[in-house]
């Protein structure tokens, strides 16, 4: 098994079982007297303590750590979720690891890009990392599921006047991107043949500059392409942020750690795309209004205290309210309200 240290903010990989990591050759670390000796097949983290300039060896081997992005577009919405299926972290701030006061878990937090390779080396059991970085590292890890945010695609895409038509058209081009592997791999399955010009960042502005002719960027609203004179082209890959799992082996108390985890996960899923819905109605139009009701049980139907009157409850598709408000009101439906739920089992 691979070795670990921190540097900076980054954890670094050591490829031998048994090396030598020395503390003076990292940035925010102490000066060059200490050498640590890693030489058991295990998984040390050392974790700096702020300006104390002391280290310390961070080893929990019993409880599931989750690899999550430390500060990025995932972020928000990832903690959002954590806390949403009720885990209850202390304060992340300039933190690596996070324990969980509640549920046997720590957090790991680093830069998206390390999280496929954590996972795959079974560093962390899960992570939270978006599609497009798990394929282009070329991860062997199991997506279990997709989580409904950080919704994008990896497109190709041309200068508007460029005279681009079809992929075909940049045979021989510079192509300019974050993603070199998806991209060549998408070419070279088409047989086209291109020049990968690796680029970390503004990766859009690249045509313009001249660096290449053409680019294969992450885009979610097409603002960005549009602000610079771009369009698409074709897409590459649909991603999304998804829960991934190492393909190692995993202890048997971590595995039922996971089932739990993923049993808060689905029901917090399954409530999101799903209202509470409530309304009043004559007794005469519950056969109607039952029937206009997109809802797979039979709704709760209550007596009011004004004669013939009832109150009728049900969970809808959240997306279908707005299609069936019109018929229900026809139907006779009145006061109706809506709700959101946290948690749903079914
Ligand atoms: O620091 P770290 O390495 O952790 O983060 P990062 O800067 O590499 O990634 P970050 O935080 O920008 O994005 C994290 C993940 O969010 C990505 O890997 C995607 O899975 C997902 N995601 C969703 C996006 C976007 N939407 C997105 N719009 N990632 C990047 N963009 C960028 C894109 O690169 C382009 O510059 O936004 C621009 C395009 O946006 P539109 O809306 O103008 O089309
Ligand atoms: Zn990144």
């Amino acid at each position: 098994m691979a070795c670990y240290f921190l540097s900076g903010d980054k954890l670094v990989k050591i490829r031998k079982n048994v090396g030598f990591c020395k503390y003076g050759t990292t940035t925010k670390t102490p000066a060059a007297t200490k050498t640590y000796i890693i030489n058991r097949p295990s998984f040390y983290l050392w974790q700096l303590h702020s300006k104390a300039n002391n280290s310390t060896l961070v080893q929990n081997e019993s409880s599931l750590r989750i690899a999550i992005q430390k500060g990025g577009r995932l972020s928000e919405k990832t903690l959002a979720l954590l806390e949403n299926i009720g885990l209850e972290f202390d304060s992340y701030k300039n933190r690596i690891l996070v324990p969980c006061r509640n549920y046997d878990v720590e957090l790991l937090l680093i830069r998206d890009d390390d999280i496929p390779e954590y996972v795959q080396d079974g560093i962390c059991e899960l992570g939270f990392v978006g599609r497009n970085v798990t394929a282009e590292n070329k991860a062997a890890v199991t997506s279990l599921r997709g989580l409904g945010f950080g919704k994008c695609r990896l497109s190709v895409a041309v200068p508007k006047n460029g005279g681009y038509k079809s992929l075909k058209d940049l045979e021989g081009c510079r192509i300019a991107t974050s993603y070199p592997v998806l991209t060549r791999d998408h070419f070279e399955k088409q047989g086209i043949s291109i020049d990968t010009i690796e680029i970390s960042g503004a990766v859009e502005i690249a045509p313009t500059l001249n660096v290449a002719d053409a680019i294969s960027d992450i885009v979610s609203t097409g603002g960005t392409l549009k602000t610079n004179g771009l369009v698409e082209l074709e897409t590459i890959l649909e991603s999304e942020a998804e829960l991934i799992q190492t393909n190692r082996a995993i202890a048997p108390h971590k595995k039922e750690l996971i089932q739990k985890f993923l049993m808060r996960i689905g029901a917090r899923q399954q409530a999101e795309k799903s209202r509470y819905i409530m309304m009043n109605a004559p007794s005469g139009a519950v056969g109607e209004i039952c029937r206009i009701i997109p809802s797979l049980k039979s709704p709760t139907v209550l007596p009011l205290a004004e004669n013939d009157m009832v109150a009728i409850h049900s969970v809808i598709p959240t997306h279908r309210f707005w299609e069936v408000m019109e018929d229900l009101k026809t139907a006779g439906a009145s006061g109706i309200v809506i709700l959101p739920i946290e948690n749903m089992i079914v």
